[in-house]
């Protein structure tokens, strides 16, 4: 009921006004993203935009997730490249609720994974700039931004036995390093924001924790949405 309360309010706040308010969730890897916006896609004011993961996995026939994980060196370009696109389709995509909540964003994307890839020695550094070329055009020429960002705090051995235990066969060999690096770009940008522009204000939730203790957060980051609105 309270949940309902603060989205029918948000929803008043943004009647006359034409961009939805607008959520990104980050989080390593494994930290719960899906199932945190599987909890509010049941809300009438909410669209709720799902990583298109799946569409990383079959492009015209190829799975470029599974390129990019067997030789990062050759495909990482590619894979990157098209998240980027995928990211910008899902930025610009007009919704019909006041709210809209995407799960990462394009900037997750450039700010952990790529430069993850590049500064560990994966991504050669012209195919660096060359992603990064258009990142900034994008940058410049769309609305990207967002209101406020979720950001799903994890310890990378929780996320790595999540990993694991949900199996997917592209991530079967991501090891526990890779996931101990991403955290830490995660943690530099969105906790101690000492890393690259940080698009939105960042509330943070403890997401070690099991699904069936996330009921108590999920109230709490409604009523922390509220504030973050008014
Ligand atoms: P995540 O974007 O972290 O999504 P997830 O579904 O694994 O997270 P959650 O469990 O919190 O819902 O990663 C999806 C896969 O894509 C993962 O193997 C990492 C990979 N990936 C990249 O390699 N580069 C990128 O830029 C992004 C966004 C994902
Ligand atoms: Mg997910």
């Amino acid at each position: 009921a309270h949940c309902r309360q603060l989205f029918a309010s948000l929803s008043k706040m943004s009647k006359g006004n034409s961009k939805p308010f607008t959520i990104f969730v980050e989080g390593n890897i494994g930290s719960g993203k899906t199932t945190f916006l599987k909890h509010f896609a049941a809300l009438d004011n909410v669209v709720t935009l799902a990583e298109p993961v799946d569409r990383w996995r079959e492009v015209r026939g190829e799975n470029f997730l599974d390129l990019m994980y067997s030789d990062p060196s050759r495909w990482g370009i590619t894979f990157q490249t098209y998240v980027q696109l995928t990211m910008l389709d899902l930025h610009t995509k007009p919704v019909e609720r006041p709210i809209k909540m995407m799960e990462r964003s394009i900037h997750s994307a450039r700010y952990c994974f790529v430069e993850n890839l590049h500064s560990s020695g994966l991504m050669p550094n012209p195919d660096f700039i060359a992603l990064d070329e258009w990142f900034n055009w994008i940058l410049k020429n769309h609305d990207v931004a967002g209101n406020l960002i979720i950001y799903l705090r994890t310890t990378p051995e929780v996320v790595h036995k999540r990993m694991l235990s949900r199996a997917r066969t592209e991530e079967s060999c991501v090891p526990l390093d890779y996931l101990q690096k991403l955290h830490q770009f995660h943690e530099d940008w969105l906790y101690h924001r000492k890393s690259f522009n940080c698009p939105a204000p960042v509330l943070v939730i403890d997401a070690d924790k099991d699904l069936e203790m996330m009921a108590a957060d999920f109230l709490t980051c409604e009523a922390k949405i509220s504030d973050a609105v008014a």
